[in-house]
């Protein structure tokens, strides 16, 4: 029987120096041909994983830098199948910003499922409790994951459930 290889893709959003970069960087650790950056600073990594024995490569889109750079941003959201919201744990603004892209996911793809994901768990100095963080993913009905890129903590079920939810609906038993 043949095997079959889903591909799927996932983005990464949410204000600058949260981490986005960094929880990318931490999963594909063994860097893979395809890996290509453009100029106006869009990284592209691709990740392989499997889910129940199926074999499924998680393409990551990671907006460098241009977050709010008006014309890659549909080409950026078009087909995502799930979606990261990350902010910093210790920075309150990123949290306030995380409404922000939630309605910038909507408007360009009202569909796509995402995480809420609060990063930098290894510093303590913490402006953002895990009980609000928790009570806004419950607001949205949406998983919520705290996370170190820079430690690792979290990084490999955080990108698990990503990679469930990008293939709900597909052949691939959930
Ligand atoms: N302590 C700590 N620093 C982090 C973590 N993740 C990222 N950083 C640092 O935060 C800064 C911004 O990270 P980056 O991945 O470039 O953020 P991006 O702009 O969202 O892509 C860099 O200096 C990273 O080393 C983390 O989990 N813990
Ligand atoms: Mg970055």
């Amino acid at each position: 029987m043949a095997v079959q290889d889903f591909t799927t893709k996932l983005i990464l959003i949410g204000d600058g120096r949260v981490g986005k970069t960094s929880l990318c960087s931490h999963l594909c650790t063994q860097r893979i041909p395809g890996k290509y950056e453009l100029t106006v600073g869009l990284n592209i990594e691709v990740h392989q994983t499997y889910l129940k024995g199926t074999s499924v490569k998680l393409v990551l889109w990671d907006l460098a830098g241009q977050q709010r750079f008006g014309c890659v941003r549909p080409g950026f959201y078009y087909g995502a199948r799930v979606a990261l919201i990350v902010f910093d744990l210790q920075n309150r603004g990123s949290f306030f910003d995380v409404k922000h892209w939630i309605r910038e996911l909507r408007r360009h793809s009202s569909k796509t499922p995402f995480i809420l994901v609060g990063n930098k768990t290894d510093l303590h100095k913490r402006e953002v409790t895990k009980e609000e963080a928790t009570r806004l993913a419950q607001e949205f009905s949406v998983p919520y994951f705290e996370t170190s890129a820079l430690h690792g903590d979290n990084v490999e079920e955080l990108f698990q459930m990503a990679t469930r939810m990008a293939l709900q609906g597909t052949a691939v038993a959930y």
